[in-house]
């Protein structure tokens, strides 16, 4: 009998298990752009326009291939609507109901395949280096699970940076050779743009007319959308970036937002880069002397490590994780996330980066849109959507760790040992934002404080009972205790009096 091979918009590569289980004569692969999909957050513009595009040529390509493609464009008329609705006309057309799928990167499509009345053979997505059974199994017996253990188990397990049974230079991690603040510099190569293309310009109209209201911007769109555009811009990035990958790899600069960084997690997490080919070319830029250790070391524990680990997390954790509220947040996101006015220069600089581009790069994320919102309290619910929707990379799989586990605390503790927090002293020392920022970032109180500053000591002291015992945060409460008890009141009071004037809509 026929089957229906699943392939959804983020699966879009050649060695999916899901079609090498197929018989390419016998059987017919669905693939369908859907209003679920498209709209279960208001994704950016350009995130959709890239998962169209890569779609209709990912198709186009099976084709070419031989294999029959049965392709449901977002306009087409008896367009079911999601990807189970989809899935039973196409099961009713071809008069089967046996579907070969590749496990979804979502527990929310995970379990609408699980509930369909057809005959679902989920095969496991082989194209991450560590399946969840074996992340399983590192986890098992854990007191707690830190990614850089993990991560030389990847190491041992790939071979890549070893030299025997010995990490290549005698060490694991050269994290401490990365911390480097950037200075602006014209020859700075930018990822290269990709060349205009009928396909992509079809697939824009229709996401202008459709997705008109998203926040973002859709145009200029440079993002390819093609396995070899997606390998050019791998070179690119190996030739041009990664030798300084890793010194520069936290620097923020306001006219720069790429720096030495990849931009290649929309083209790895939608299949169209393989994680292993991506570290074996920068493995062997190593090897020819084209890059140092601490730059290639640091950009393949990004890919080994922490995106594997991350991964392991969401399904160790099961579908209730994106749902934690560890420390009980309940702020609403403030209006500046979705393009509101604010005097704060990062802020500003990161979500209009994010607008534009929709890519910000990790210690924006991090430390200054996601710091921002765990100092003031925000709902870590609101958080999550917001990060799911305005990035071209973000699945839930990846999204959700980073965001509730690393950026917010909301699981408590299963990502990262202490919330990543700062006051406004990081910023300054990684970024050029400061010297043009409305607030002064040397002021601890007063109107012009930083308001990293004032939130930095506001969320310590709302969370001393969670934190004074954490050995990694003593030290931050030895500081907050040997200061005045009257700076200490200021500094509270200044904090609640911004967290109000955000709350009633206040430009702040
Ligand atoms: P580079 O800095 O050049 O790094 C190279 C590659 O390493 C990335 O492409 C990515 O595949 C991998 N990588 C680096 N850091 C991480 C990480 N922490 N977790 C997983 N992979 C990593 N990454 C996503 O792919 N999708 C997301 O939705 C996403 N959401 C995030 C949300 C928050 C709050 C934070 C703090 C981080 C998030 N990240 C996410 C991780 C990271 O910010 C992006 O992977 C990175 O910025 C992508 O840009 P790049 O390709 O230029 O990466
Ligand atoms: C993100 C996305 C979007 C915007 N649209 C589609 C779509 O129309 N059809 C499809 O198959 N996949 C799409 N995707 C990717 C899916 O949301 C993704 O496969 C799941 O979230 C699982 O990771
Ligand atoms: Fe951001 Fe504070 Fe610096 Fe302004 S002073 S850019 S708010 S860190």
């Amino acid at each position: 009998m026929v089957k229906l091979v699943l392939v959804l918009g983020d699966q879009l590569s050649d060695t999916l298990s899901a079609l090498q289980q197929a018989d390419k004569v016998r059987d017919v692969v669905v693939m369908a752009e859907v209003g679920t999909e498209a709209g279960y957050v208001p994704h950016h513009p350009k995130k959709i326009a890239f998962i169209f595009a890569a779609m209709r040529k990912f198709a186009q390509s099976l084709r070419d291939q031989g294999w029959n493609v049965s392709y449901t464009r977002l306009e087409d008329a008896h367009n079911a609507g999601s990807i189970p609705a989809e899935l039973l006309r196409r099961a009713q057309e071809f008069g089967t109901d046996q579907v070969l799928a590749t496990q979804p990167g979502e527990w929310r499509l995970i379990q609408a395949l699980q509930d369909m009345p057809l005959h679902i053979s989920v095969l496991p997505d082989t194209r991450f280096l560590c399946s969840p059974d074996e992340f399983a199994h590192w986890a098992q017996g854990r007191k707690a699970l830190r990614m850089e253990y993990f991560y030389r188990e990847m190491r041992r397990k790939t071979g890549l940076l070893m030299q025997g049974d010995q990490p290549e230079g005698g060490k694991w991690n050269f994290d401490h050779d990365n911390r480097k603040p950037a200075k602006g510099d014209l020859f700075r190569q930018a990822p290269p743009l990709a060349p205009p293309d009928p396909v992509v310009d079809e697939v824009l109209d229709l996401v202008a007319a459709r997705f008109a209201a998203n926040f973002g911007q859709l145009r200029p769109f440079t993002f390819h959308t093609d396995r070899a555009g997606a390998l050019a811009a791998l070179d690119h990035f190996i030739i041009h970036a990664l030798p300084d990958f890793g010194t520069y790899q936290d620097a923020m600069l306001s006219d720069d937002p790429y720096l030495y960084h990849a931009v290649i997690g929309l083209y790895l997490n939608a299949g169209l880069l393989h994680p292993l080919e991506v570290c074996q070319r920068a493995e062997a830029a190593f090897r020819r002397g084209h890059a140092p250790l601490n730059s290639v070391e640091g950009f393949i524990r990004q890919i080994i490590g922490w995106r594997e680990f991350v991964r392991g997390i969401y399904f160790l954790e099961g579908p209730d994780y994106s749902l934690r509220n560890a420390l009980e947040h309940t702020r609403d996101l403030p209006a500046l996330y979705w393009g509101g006015a604010t005097r704060m220069n990062c802020m500003s600089h990161a979500v209009g980066q994010t607008r534009d581009l929709a890519y910000a790069h990790h210690i924006q994320r991090l430390m200054v849109t996601g710091n921002f919102a765990l100092l003031a309290g925000v709902d870590p619910a609101q958080v999550h959507e917001w990060y799911l929707a305005v990035y071209a990379d973000a699945y839930e799989w990846v999204e959700a760790p980073n965001t509730l586990g690393m950026s917010q605390f909301a699981d408590g503790g299963v990502v990262g040992s202490k919330p990543y927090v700062s006051s406004g002293a990081y910023i300054d020392r990684m970024s050029d934002y400061c010297k043009s920022c409305h607030y002064r970032v040397k002021d601890k109180t007063g109107a012009r404080a930083c308001p990293f500053n004032l939130l930095y000591w506001h969320f310590l002291d709302r969370h001393r009972d969670r934190f004074a015992k954490n050995p990694r945060m003593a030290q931050m409460y030895r500081t907050w205790d040997r200061m005045e008890d009257a700076h200490c009141q200021q500094v509270l009071a200044d904090a609640g009096a911004f967290l109000s004037r955000m709350e009633d809509g206040q430009i702040i």
